[in-house]
């Protein structure tokens, strides 16, 4: 999922939204509480999740432009590469975001590098954000349903003449943007970035979590007789949110509330086609969340002024670009019919260690140096997580051990006033017991000192400088 909070479903037992299907997966398999995504951003967090390596590590690894080459190396080792090694058919839908391409791009012939060459067999993408020009669909590389006599341009500095814009055509558009999001205007939603051409082959927003599910059913439907990764990558509640008409005003709490009932539909059939297909005792689902939420991320959409006592972030301090728990701190879930033992867990894990449990189960050597082996919390049958985990947002870095998180300083502002999320900037060091402050509010610095620098020493053996 993408921008999903703790506190979204239902099953994690902190907001007000019923999602059923995704809670399904929760309580018949092993619940984390504790389960961090690697970033509190997408870009970031996705190129940890593929590699098995701590995105600061990637210099690059930042919310990454429509434009942006492929942040990938196509000689590093990812999930899917690895799986491939052990005869697993491999396949991406959904949202990719990681960059595209080695320079610069042109959209109208075979966009490569991509995720086919980083390990997928198959991929069917959107190439950044539903709020990022180009705004269409690639299969293997190619825009789905371009027209060669429409060409797709896309530029991230300036407008091509004559292409109307959100910040200057106000009367063109179906939802407002309140900051950023006034470049492109398509299907009356304006975007990040310029672009003209490829009119037949832009999206239908409404239609889009139908139309990823579809691909991710066929998919499956197509390998049921094989091994196969399908890393099938949900674009809710990420901005622009456009329930399809079916889930519109279903949740009472606008687009954003909506989008999650539409994705947890989504995910329901999905399981469904599973078992359809006899799959569902012979397939290990992890679901997770590629950052925290966010409620106004740039568009006029309801989402703060509905969200009434819906708590996305749960307990927990911050949110979506925050270096506090809730940036980071996802719904985390691995199930399994029949073969994974139920149960809730505290032990902590990241979403980098996926690749090296996912390894171990598969029966791979291979292995990534950040991540760590949890094949065994993963199938409910062991219960020891991470002694320790470096947390990242927005190319800052912290730090939990055990219960105690360490903020070191950061210039820059407390709280980003647009999004409305404290970021964890301070300009002294924060440190934190989770076991008796969940909401990160007592900052116990210099009550104790010794505690800081045990943390301190930690951080920097495995963070450098
Ligand atoms: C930000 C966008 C935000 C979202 C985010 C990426 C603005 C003002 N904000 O730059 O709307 O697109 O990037 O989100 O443009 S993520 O989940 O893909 O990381
Ligand atoms: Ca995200």
């Amino acid at each position: 999922m993408d921008d999903l909070g703790y506190g979204d479903m239902s099953a994690y037992e902190a907001g007000l939204l019923e999602t059923p299907n995704m809670d399904l997966l929760a309580n018949g398999g092993v619940k984390f509480t504790a389960g961090y995504a690697s970033s509190a951003t997408c870009s970031p967090s996705r190129y940890a999740l593929l590699t098995g390596t701590y995105p600061w590590r990637n210099k690059d690894a930042k919310i990454l432009p429509g434009t942006a080459p492929l942040l990938i190396g196509t000689s590093e080792m990812t999930i899917p590469k690895m799986l491939k090694g052990e005869g697993y058919a491999t396949a991406v839908v959904g949202k990719w975001h990681l960059g595209l391409g080695a320079g610069s791009v042109n959209w109208n012939e075979k966009v490569s590098p991509g995720p086919n060459e980083v390990g997928f067999d198959y991929s069917y993408i959107m190439a950044a954000t539903q709020d990022r020009v180009p705004t269409v669909y690639l299969e293997n590389g190619l825009v789905e349903g371009l027209d060669p006599n429409d060409p797709i341009e896309v530029n991230y500095d300036k407008n091509f003449d004559g292409e109307p814009t959100g910040k200057e055509n106000p009367e063109m558009l179906k939802m407002k943007w309140h900051h950023g999001h006034n470049n492109s205007i398509v299907n009356g939603i304006p975007r990040i970035g310029f672009m003209k051409g490829g009119e037949k082959a832009k999206w239908v927003d409404e239609d889009m979590a139908d139309h990823f599910l579809e691909k991710a059913q066929a998919y499956v439907k197509e390998k049921k007789d094989q091994p196969f990764f399908l890393y099938y990558a949900l674009q809710q509640p990420h901005v622009p949110r456009t329930p399809h008409p079916r889930f519109e005003g279903k949740s009472g709490m606008g687009p954003r509330g909506d989008v999650i009932l539409e994705a947890d539909w989504c995910v329901g059939q999905f399981m469904e086609t599973l078992e359809q297909e006899g799959l569902l005792e012979n397939t290990l689902v992890i679901f997770s969340s590629d950052n925290g939420p966010v409620l106004n991320d740039g568009y006029y959409d309801d989402a703060e002024e509905k969200v009434g006592d819906h708590t996305p972030s749960g307990q927990f301090r911050g949110g979506k670009y925050s270096l506090f728990e809730a940036g980071t701190r996802v719904p985390f879930i691995s199930y399994w019919k029949g073969k994974v033992k139920s149960g809730t867990t505290d032990a902590m894990v990241s979403q980098i260690d996926i690749f090296n449990s996912l390894a171990a189960i598969a029966g791979s050597e291979v292995r990534t140096a950040d991540g760590e082996d949890f094949s065994g919390l993963f199938l409910g049958i062991a219960d020891k997580g991470r002694e320790s985990l470096i947390l990242e947002a927005t190319s800052r870095t912290a730090f939990r051990k055990g219960d105690w998180v360490l903020i070191p300083p950061y210039k820059g502002p407390a709280a980003n006033k647009m999004v409305k999320i404290e970021l964890g900037n301070d300009a002294d060091f924060q440190l934190y017991d989770l076991s008796t402050d969940i909401g990160q509010q007592n900052n116990l610095a210099k009550e104790n000192p010794e505690k800081l620098k045990e943390l301190l020493e930690d951080f920097i053996a495995i963070r450098g400088e």
